[in-house]
Parts: structure tokens; C-alpha cells; sequence
């Protein structure tokens, strides 16, 4: 069944001139059928330059939105309407007015998992990979930084800039299980902890090395420790095993997106065929958006 599934989505992918992008954290058979896999950064300048006319984003809403901010003429997909983020719903634009009008000298740094609304009222998006360059690189030294305060803490630890930090979080890696993580290390004590920045600060002090998806992938490649403990979603778990076969890899932290994993090869192949369910933006909100969506593309973690 699968293998007539992936031969299907195949044909359709060439039928439809379609490029197939997917999250880390998807489950191994959407990571498997895809062209690309990567983290929001990555993810978001393929879908700036590809050729192809149809991106089908297997992720979250917010991010097959930004590559609709990104590629307005191209159709994005998503296949699973659902694919929400409880990050990114934690935060709308009259609240972030209210912040920014209490604080009229800072700019809004935005997490990349927040509303398109919210990106066009600020002034330059990050992600894990770049959060700190981008906040660095913003002309100013007041920052608001939302909506994820695990994010905003982690950064302005290593920021000599005042950042006021919205007090969002979220859900999978904010209630990260830190007695997991203790357990998974006293099995295996020559393995490194690596957590991800939405991780608690308690979370931090356990591990290794704090990172984004896109910093574990290096920061393995040039280590050479045979054990990882990965405290990040757990589709990142896979994403490892498949780059780096010669380590060893395992849960920390039991953190789980169901989100994540409401993409089917099912709904892939449906979405191909009807070119449907289409990301489509106000305009204007779109066109608002898109500076701030481009700063972030162009800084570099
Ligand atoms: O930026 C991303 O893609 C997310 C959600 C996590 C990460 O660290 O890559």
C-alpha cells in the first residue's frame, strides 16, 4: 500500500511540476518522500528559489505561509488544513500593539511561528538558527522579542540589548520532560544532551549544548561523540539517524507535536491531485509581511 502511495505521489509530482518540502519533525515516511528536509530557515529560502510552480509543505500552517509570503506567484499546499501551532496562535496583533506602544524605541524580533498578521507589524522574523544574529543585526538596542519566552530568555542571555520578551511558549517543548532526560542520561552517561531553545532554562542546564534542528545537524557532524540524547521533537530523532548512521541517537524529554504528524501520504497524494488545500493571504497582509519574512532569510545563524 505505501509503495503504490509513493509511486503515486511521484507521478503527481511531475505531473504538477511540484516541489515537495518537509520539517524535521515530520514522521519518517514524509521526511523519506521528500525533496528537501530542513528547519524553518532552510525550508523557507528553498521555497524563495525553487523553479518548480507547486511547493506542497508538509509542516505547520505558519510555515507553508511563509513560503507563500516568500513565493506569491507559486501555489503552496498544505496538505492537512489542521496543521496547526499553538505557538503561533498565542499571539495577535492588537496585543502586539500594545506591547510595541508601551515600548515605542524597541523593534519587534518576531519567532517565525507566529500569524502572518503579526509578521507584517514587525520588523524582522528569526528562527532557532538565527534568532541571535537577527536580534544583534536590528538597528536598535530595544528589542520586543515574541512570541516564544524560552526563545527570548536563551537570547537575551547572550545580548547586551534590553529585550522585553512576550510570554508565549511552546506546548510540546515548554513541558519537555526533564525526569526523561535525567533517566536517559544516567543510561547512558558517555552520551551529550543536545535541547532545543523552547526547552525550559532548567532544560539548558542538564544539557550539553542548546540548540535549533539546524545546529544539532552541524554540531554531531563535528563532534565526535558516539551517543546524542536529543531533547526535540521526536521526528528529529529520525532526521539524525538517516545523516549521521555511524551515531547513536534516542529520545530526551518525551516532546511530541501532534501537529507534526497530521500529514499522511494519503493527503499528500490528494492534495497533488486536486491542488488543494491552496495557502492563500490577504495581500496586503502579505505584502506587509514579506520585509520582515526577507530579513530573516537573509541573516545568517
Ligand atoms: O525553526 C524551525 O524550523 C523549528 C520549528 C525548529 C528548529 O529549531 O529548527
Amino acid at each position: 500500500m505505501q509503495n503504490k502511495q509513493i509511486s503515486e505521489i511521484r507521478n503527481l509530482k511531475d505531473e504538477q511540476d511540484a516541489v515537495i518540502l518537509a520539517h524535521s519533525y515530520q514522521p519518517p515516511e514524509i521526511q523519506d518522500i521528500a525533496d528537501h528536509v530542513g528547519d524553518s530557515l532552510e525550508l523557507s529560502r528553498i521555497a524563495a528559489s525553487t523553479e518548480s510552480s507547486v511547493i506542497v509543505f508538509c509542516g505547520v500552517k505558519f510555515m507553508a505561509e511563509t513560503a507563500h509570503i516568500l513565493s506569491p506567484e507559486k501555489t503552496v499546499l498544505l496538505p492537512e488544513p489542521d496543521a496547526g501551532c499553538p505557538l503561533a496562535d498565542c499571539i495577535e496583533v492588537p496585543a502586539l500593539k500594545s506591547m510595541q506602544e508601551l515600548y515605542p524605541d524597541a523593534l519587534t524580533v518576531l519567532y517565525v511561528n507566529s500569524p502572518a498578521d503579526v509578521k507584517a507589524e514587525s520588523y524582522a522574523c528569526c528562527t532557532s538558527a538565527n534568532a541571535l544574529a537577527v536580534v544583534e543585526s536590528a538597528p536598535s538596542d530595544e528589542i520586543i522579542f515574541a512570541p516564544d519566552r524560552n526563545l527570548g530568555t536563551f537570547i537575551s542571555r547572550q545580548s547586551d540589548k534590553t529585550i522585553h520578551i512576550w510570554n508565549g511558549a511552546c506546548r510540546s517543548h515548554a513541558i519537555a520532560d526533564l525526569q526523561d532526560m535525567k533517566a536517559r542520561m544516567e543510561e547512558w552517561p558517555d552520551a551529550e544532551l543536545l535541547v532545543h531553545p523552547e526547552t525550559p532554562p532548567a532544560a539548558w542546564e542538564l544539557a550539553h549544548a542548546v540548540l535549533g534542528t539546524g545546529g544539532m545537524i552541524r554540531y554531531v557532524g563535528e563532534s565526535s561523540v558516539e551517543r546524542f540524547i536529543i531533547g526535540t521533537e521526536e521526528g528529529m530523532v529520525y532526521r539524525l539517524r538517516k545523516l549521521y548512521p555511524d551515531r547513536v541517537f534516542t529520545t530526551g524529554g518525551n516532546i511530541y507535536c501532534i501537529n507534526m504528524k497530521k500529514i499522511t501520504l494519503q493527503k499528500i497524494s490528494d492534495s497533488l491531485r486536486e491542488l488543494k488545500p491552496v495557502i492563500e493571504l490577504d495581500p496586503r497582509t502579505r505584502e506587509k509581511a514579506f520585509a520582515a519574512v526577507a530579513r530573516m532569510t537573509e541573516v545568517t545563524g
